[in-house]
């Protein structure tokens, strides 16, 4: 946990608890952590399951990569401290969404295991759900949706992850998705029930 700089800070206490938030929401809340490769497929399950979350009355919201990089972390490159700090950026987001009693789905390479273990470790107990997009990178860059793969390989984008650049997948993940050999109705249904059965929403 980062200390603050500033010295003559106090903190707030909301007059309000989780377990009063949970009850107005209707469900608990939880950070769903997706990681993987660019092309793994994090943003499509995490939309999906989105779409679901919302259907049935779930407050979900995704947080994507490339588009927080557009405003948040506008300032942020791909050198191991900038994606560390991207990290550690929206995990503080996370825990914000986590304290306002929202499902959040992030979809983020990560590609550091202690970034994404700091950022479990400022969620309460269950609260952060790893879900590991286990895709291949020859099926990754098969996909190759916005033809980055290519241009890594001709030497076009430097420190590209799982080419240039490290990718750690996790070792204890609450949930792996083989997007490779699962359809997307079959990773999106693998996410719901996990929810339901860890009691975070209930059951559809
Ligand atoms: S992370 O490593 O810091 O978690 P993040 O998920 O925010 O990465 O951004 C990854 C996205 O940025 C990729 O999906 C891809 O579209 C784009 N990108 C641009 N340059 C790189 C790079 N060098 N490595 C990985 N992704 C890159």
């Amino acid at each position: 946990v980062t200390e603050p700089v500033s010295r003559n800070i106090v903190w707030s206490h909301s007059l309000v608890s989780a377990e009063e938030r949970a009850a107005v929401a209707g469900h608990r809340p939880a950070t769903l952590w997706f990681t993987g490769l660019s092309g793994s497929g994090k943003s499509t399950v995490a939309n999906e399951v989105e779409r679901r979350l919302l259907a049935r009355g779930v407050l979900a919201y995704v947080l994507d990569g490339d588009n927080v990089r557009h405003g948040l972390n506008a300032d942020l490159g791909f050198s191991p401290d900038d994606r560390e700090e991207n990290i550690r950026r929206i995990g503080e987001v996370c825990r914000l969404f986590h304290d306002a009693g929202l499902v959040v789905l992030t979809a983020f390479i990560s590609p550091y295991r202690a970034d994404r273990e700091r950022v479990r470790a400022i969620h309460p107990p269950g609260g952060f759900v790893e879900v590991y997009v286990d895709t291949p990178i020859e099926v990754c860059e098969a996909r190759d949706p916005k033809g980055l793969y290519v241009k890594a390989r001709a030497g076009e984008i430097p420190d590209f992850s799982g080419i240039s650049a490290p990718y750690e997948p996790p070792q204890n993940p609450e949930l792996r998705l083989a997007t490779a050999d699962q359809s997307l109705d079959e990773t999106a249904s693998a996410v719901i029930t996990h929810l339901e059965s860890s009691g975070i929403i209930d059951a559809g």
